[in-house]
């Protein structure tokens, strides 16, 4: 897959890109990372990519001009000309389902908004797709692009080494993942859940299932609508959002440390709430 980003800050992209399993996988050809500089498809001699707001109000917005040129050109540079997508945090929330739609094209675009925004006529005409990372506000498209390469990459054939993979298996159900201990077994003096230690490895899938069902239900109680779960699993599920419930009307008001956290500290040693 080829990446293009057009972006004001193109020095801020080798760093992150080059570590980790990104770093590997680019290293290894699974993609490309082409970075531009907007500013050089500025016409005037001073290359000024932005322009005070028609309308008044604060902020700087995007000049149509250079943005434009840039896409055009950069997308005149392969075949195909690939999906243009707008970092702005008005866009599409990432998700997963995005970030798996994104992984299947073969030439993506990424175009960093900055200042206040981008002229409208680029929106309109010039790209796509429109993502934001979540709901808060960044300086600009940048940090974004790179979460949106980061997230695509590990999707591509050989991005993964196989232990990776096998881990990436279980993150497709729409569960979280289940708490993870390493050596020593007792730090401190917490000690690491016994089933661990116990070797049998059938029990152990059964409580890093349920962990994972019951750690879903306590935080992110939004993704069982579309986690994929037998019927005993909703049942235990929907035991935990009850007790969760229950907690937090008994608390009567907010808590220093929270009865999900309790419940969790009790799943972990393996006992029921
Ligand atoms: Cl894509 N851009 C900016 N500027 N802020 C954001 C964002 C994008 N996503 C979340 N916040």
């Amino acid at each position: 897959m080829r990446i293009d980003v057009l972006t004001l800050f193109p020095e801020v992209f080798p760093g992150v890109l080059n570590a980790s399993i990104l770093g590997r996988a680019l290293a290894a050809g699974v993609a490309q990372v082409h970075v531009h500089n907007i500013r050089d498809w500025a016409t005037d001699k001073h290359a000024v990519v932005d322009d005070y707001a028609y309308g008044g109000g604060p902020g700087m917005v995007m000049k149509p001009e250079p943005l434009a040129a840039a896409i055009e050109a950069v997308r005149a540079m392969a075949r195909p000309a690939g999906r243009a997508v707008l970092l702005t945090p008005q866009g599409r929330l990432l998700k997963q389902a995005i970030v798996d739609e994104m992984a299947n094209e073969e030439r993506l675009l990424l175009v960093c908004g900055h200042y206040e925004g981008v002229d409208e006529r680029i929106r309109e005409h010039f790209v796509d797709d429109e993502v934001s990372i979540g709901d808060y506000v960044l300086s600009g498209g940048e940090l974004p692009a790179l979460v949106v390469i980061d997230a695509v990459v590990r999707r591509l054939p050989g991005a993964l080494g196989s232990a990776e993979s096998l881990l990436e298996e279980s993150h497709s159900d729409g569960l979280l993942e289940y708490p993870q201990y390493t050596r020593p077994a007792v730090f401190r003096e917490w000690a690491v859940p016994d089933i661990l230690l116990s070797g049998h490895h059938g029990e152990i899938a059964r409580w890093r299932r349920r962990q994972r069902i019951i750690r879903t239900a306590q935080r992110r109680p939004d993704l069982l609508a579309n986690a994929c779960l037998t019927e005993e699993e909703r049942r235990l599920a929907e035991a935990t959002l009850e007790a969760v419930r229950r907690e937090t009307s008994e608390a009567e008001g907010p808590a220093e440390s929270t009865d999900a956290q309790a419940d969790e500290r009790r799943a972990a040693k393996g006992t029921q709430p």
